[in-house]
């Protein structure tokens, strides 16, 4: 029955962690998946998850009965705040339908089958490179795929004249998948005038933006900052769709949670919507999982656990501010050929080195250090231990 089927090949970041592990050599650094990690090289268990945690386990309410479809309530409206700010007009005129989903993953495949069954797009654009989910995500939701040109590897930052170039050429009624903030796997975020910008096309285009939020407060340490271009699109009168996760600020990634938010014109309209993501998550899963949600949802309800929190995640993204600093002056110290100050202006848990594939082989195989072959490195995989044999590889790679 089943052996005419090909083995498929792995996930390509995902495949980097494997090998990571598979690999004895005792200077192997981990610069591949996007997770974080501390100076000690260990993943961080966030304090005020913790907390909430003995909180929930202590609390005699508390059992394990399902959610509803949509998930937990409270949680779904503290995150609409977290995003969209408690005194966004949307959230106050309830005109913004949101449900609880399986990370951001799950939120972007409900939002993309949503839109595949009810918006009629031609196609949706998607910034070359990006997260290499995004396009598979939005093909298994039958949408067409279709790109704008995002980096410029000339300059190492946004190629805005291209991207606005794109949008304009853009067909009616197509889709725009923008990164919220630190661009994954550029590290290189438009600026605000550039968003300004980006908004002036697609309003006059009509466009419909589609927000991934998978790094709210990662990228400068400031939740409100990291969701400027959310919120001047919205200040601006947009529509728009947002999928939201909880994996990376609260170091929840295997608790699997998240949020689709989509903002509406009106709250009747926001209503029929959210009856409509009921039916697209009803015959795929029934109802999300109950734990992140309790988790999430105590941390931004309690002010005492959300001040924990929030100075948590200031320190983390410090630390990788931090580390870019360590790198860059090592790689200046040591004098490695080339600009390098790209690893200081890039934000977020990635940095893209511009080192070509064959670059990346070297890195991985004479050195160690396990990262993407587009020449991502994740950021957080850098400490106080290894970042001289980081600099010392990338010298080194650069003679290929
Ligand atoms: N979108 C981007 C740009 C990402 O980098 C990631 C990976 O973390 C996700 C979405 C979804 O991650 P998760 O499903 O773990 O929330
Ligand atoms: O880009 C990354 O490394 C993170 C983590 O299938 C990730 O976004 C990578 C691959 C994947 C899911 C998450």
């Amino acid at each position: 029955k089943f052996g005419h089927i090909k083995l498929a090949p792995d996930d390509a970041i995902l495949q980097t962690a494997i090998a990571f592990r598979n690999d004895s050599h005792t200077d192997k650094v981990n610069l591949g998946v996007g997770a974080y990690r501390t100076d000690e090289g260990k993943p961080l268990l966030f304090r005020a998850v913790k907390e909430a945690e003995k909180q929930i386990l202590a609390d005699p309410a508390t059992n394990k009965e399902y959610l509803g479809i949509d998930g937990h309530l409270k949680f779904n409206k503290l995150a609409q705040e977290l995003l969209l700010g408690e005194s966004s007009s949307a959230v106050l005129e309830k005109r913004v339908a949101s449900v609880q989903t399986i990370s951001g993953t799950g939120s972007l495949r409900i939002g993309a089958e949503f839109l595949s069954m009810f918006f009629n797009p031609s196609c949706v654009l998607i910034s070359r490179p990006t997260w290499g989910n995004h396009i598979t995500i939005f093909e298994r939701a039958r949408i067409p795929v279709k790109y704008y040109p995002y980096w410029n590897p000339k300059t190492k930052g946004v190629d805005i004249e291209g991207m606005i170039n794109a949008l304009n050429d853009a067909p009616e009624k197509s889709i725009v998948l923008l990164h919220a903030c630190a661009h994954n796997p550029t590290g290189v975020d438009p600026t605000p005038d550039q968003w300004e910008r980006i908004a002036d096309v697609m309003a006059r285009k009509d466009l419909l933006p589609y927000f991934d939020s998978a790094y709210q407060g990662f990228a400068t340490g400031s939740i409100e900052r990291d969701a400027f271009a959310i919120r001047m699109f919205i200040s601006r009168g947009f529509q728009c769709v947002i999928s939201q996760s909880f994996a990376k600020n609260m170091g929840l990634y295997g608790e699997r949670i998240g949020a689709l938010h989509i903002v509406c014109r009106t709250s009747e309209i926001a209503d029929k919507v959210l009856s409509q993501l009921k039916i697209v998550i009803r015959p795929m899963y029934s109802n999300p999982p109950m734990h992140g949600a309790l988790i999430a949802a105590k941390v931004l309800e309690d002010p005492a656990l959300k001040n924990i929190w929030l100075s948590e995640l200031e320190q983390v993204s410090q630390r990788i501010i931090q580390m870019r600093r360590v790198l860059l002056e090592e790689l200046v110290r040591i004098e490695t050929p080339g600009d390098w100050t790209h690893i200081t202006s890039q934000i977020g848990m990635f940095s893209f080195t511009g080192l070509s594939p064959a670059q990346c082989e070297n890195m991985i195989k004479k050195w160690h250090c396990y990262m993407l072959t587009n020449g991502r490195i994740s950021m957080a995989g850098i400490n106080s231990r290894n970042y001289q044999h980081v600099a010392r590889a990338i010298k080194d790679s650069l003679q290929i």
